[in-house]
C-alpha cells in the first residue's frame, strides 16, 4: 500500500517512478528455482485464508514434471468482511502484474488468470488497461525484456458466487463448467486448470513477491511476527470510528486495530465481540482482544487470522441477529453439491429465524449444535465447516444473546396463560 495514495498507480509511468518494476529486473537475473528459495526463506504465507507457505505451495508445482504449469490469482474476494484486496486491484494493478510476472517466471508458468470477483466491474477495467500497457512495454507477452521468458496474463470475472473463491471450485469455473469444489488431494498444484500443476494465490500474497525480491529474504523475514513475517492487510468493519483497510505487521494485536488505527468504538460504547479474520471465524469476546494477529496465535486465542476481515460489534448489537444474517449468507451460497451442508444450513436458519422472531422453543440451542454437529468435517470443501463455525462460536461464547430471545417468548405465553 506504500505510495497508494500519494499517485495514482494504475498509470504505469507512475508505478515505475516510484519504483515499480525493478523488482521484475532482478528477478529475472536469478534462477526460476532461487526465487522459490528466497520466497520459501523470506516466510511469507497464503493471505487468502488458510495461511499455507507460499515458496512450498510454489515448489511442490514446480516439482512435478507435467507441463504446462499455470498460475491463478484468486481476486474472488468474497468472504464477508474482506475488502481488502480491493485497494490492490483497483489502485495498484501493476504490483499485482509484477507479482505474477515474477511468481510466473519462478514457476515456470506461461499463462496467468486473474480471476476477478463478478462485483469488482471497476477492478476489471482497471486491470484490463493495466494488463495491456505491461503488453506495450514488453513486461508481458513473449521474451520479455529480451530474455527467454514468456509470460501471458488474463482476466477472467466470475459471476457473483462465494464458492468460486474455493479454488478447486475457481478452477472448475475458469474451465468453464459448474463452480462446484472437488475433494482434495489431488492437490492443485499437481492436478489444477486442465489437470496440469497449477498454483492458486491470492492476490496479497502474490502483491508482496517484487517486495520480497526487493528487499530480500532476510530483511523480509523481519517484519511482524517471527512465525509469519511480513505485513499484513486488515480489513475493518463494523461498530469503529475509522473502519477502512490498514498495512500493519502481522501479528499486530486486536487491541491495536481498534483502539489505535481505527479509533476505537463508535460512540464510546462498549465492546460486545470481535469477529477477528472473516466470517468463517469464531467470534471473540472482549478478553481476547490482545492476542497477536497471525496464523500461530490466533488459534491460542480460540480463533483465526483468516483473511484479516475484522468485524467489530458493541453493546447494542443483537449476535444472534448477526449469526441467522450469516447463516441466510452461507444458505444461499452454498453450491448444494454436499448433503449436510445444503440441507443443514437451510435448517440452521430456519432454528435461528423462529429464535429471532420471537417463536424460539426451549431446546432450540442444543438442537442448532447437533445440526452444526452433523454439517462440520463432512463436506468437501470448507463452506460448511464455516456456517457451523458461527454457530457454535456464537452460542459457546454468547449464549444468553440466544436464550434471552427465547425466554421472552416463554414469559409471553406465561403472561398469556394467566
Ligand atoms: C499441496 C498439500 N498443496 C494444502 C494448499 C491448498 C490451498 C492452500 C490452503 O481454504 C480457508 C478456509 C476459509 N499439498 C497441501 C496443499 N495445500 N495442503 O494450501 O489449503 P486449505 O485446504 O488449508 O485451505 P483453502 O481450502 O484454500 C481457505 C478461510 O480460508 N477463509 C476464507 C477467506 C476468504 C477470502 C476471500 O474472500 N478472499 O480470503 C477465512 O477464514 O474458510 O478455511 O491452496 O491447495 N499437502
Amino acid at each position: 500500500m506504500k505510495n497508494i495514495d500519494r499517485s495514482d498507480l494504475t498509470d504505469m509511468d507512475e508505478y515505475i517512478k516510484f519504483g515499480g518494476y525493478s523488482a521484475i529486473l532482478k528477478a529475472l537475473e536469478m534462477k526460476p528455482s532461487d526465487i522459490i528459495d528466497e520466497v520459501k526463506r523470506s516466510g511469507l504465507r497464503g493471505r487468502g485464508g488458510a495461511g499455507f507457505p507460499t515458496g512450498m505451495k510454489w515448489s511442490f508445482a514446480a516439482a512435478d514434471p507435467k507441463k504446462p504449469k499455470y498460475l491463478i490469482c484468486n481476486a474472488d474476494e468474497g468472504e464477508p468482511g474482506t475488502f481488502k484486496d480491493k485497494p490492490i486491484l483497483e489502485k495498484n494493478p501493476h504490483l499485482l502484474i509484477e507479482g505474477m510476472i515474477i511468481s510466473g517466471y519462478a514457476l515456470q508458468a506461461e499463462y496467468g488468470y486473474i480471476y476477478l470477483r463478478g462485483e469488482y466491474p471497476k477492478a476489471k477495467d482497471i486491470l484490463e488497461k493495466a494488463i495491456k500497457q505491461a503488453y506495450n512495454r514488453g513486461y508481458l507477452g513473449d521474451n520479455i525484456h529480451g530474455k527467454e521468458v514468456n509470460f501471458h496474463l488474463y482476466v477472467h470475472q466470475g459471476a457473483g458466487a462465494y464458492i468460486c473463491g474455493e479454488e478447486t471450485a475457481l478452477i472448475e469455473s475458469l474451465e468453464g463448467k459448474r463452480g462446484q469444489p472437488k475433494i482434495k488431494p489431488p492437490f492443485p498444484v499437481n492436478e489444477g486448470f486442465l489437470s496440469k500443476p497449477t498454483v492458486v494465490n491470492n492476490v496479497e500474497t502474490l502483491a508482496n513477491i517484487p517486495y520480497i525480491i526487493e528487499i530480500g529474504a532476510e530483511a523480509y523475514s523481519k517484519i511482524g511476527s517471527p512465525e509469519c513475517p511480513g505485513p499484513k492487510l486488515f480489513s475493518v468493519s463494523g461498530n469503529v470510528k475509522n473502519p477502512g483497510v490498514y498495512e500493519l505487521p502481522m501479528g499486530t494485536t486486536l487491541r491495536e486495530i481498534i483502539y489505535t488505527h481505527c479509533g476505537g468504538i463508535r460512540d464510546d460504547k462498549k465492546l460486545k465481540a470481535v469477529i477477528p479474520g472473516g466470517i468463517s471465524t469464531p467470534i471473540l469476546t472482549p478478553d481476547k482482544i490482545d492476542c497477536p494477529m497471525d496464523f500461530v496465535n490466533m488459534p491460542k486465542y480460540g480463533s483465526m487470522l483468516g483473511s484479516g476481515a475484522v468485524m467489530v460489534f458493541d453493546e447494542t448489537v443483537d449476535l444472534a441477529k448477526i449469526c441467522l444474517r450469516a447463516m441466510k449468507f452461507f444458505e444461499h451460497e452454498s453450491c448444494g453439491k454436499c448433503t449436510p451442508c445444503r440441507e443443514g444450513i437451510g435448517w440452521m436458519r430456519a432454528i435461528l429465524e423462529r429464535i429471532c422472531s420471537g417463536s424460539g422453543m426451549a431446546g432450540d440451542i442444543e438442537l442448532l449444535i447437533e445440526v452444526s454437529k452433523n454439517i462440520a468435517g463432512k463436506t468437501f470443501c470448507p463452506l460448511g465447516d464455516g456456517a457451523a463455525v458461527v454457530v457454535q462460536s456464537f452460542i459457546n461464547n454468547f449464549r444468553q444473546e440466544f436464550e434471552q430471545h427465547i425466554s421472552k417468548e416463554f414469559s409471553k405465553e406465561i403472561k398469556v396463560a394467566a
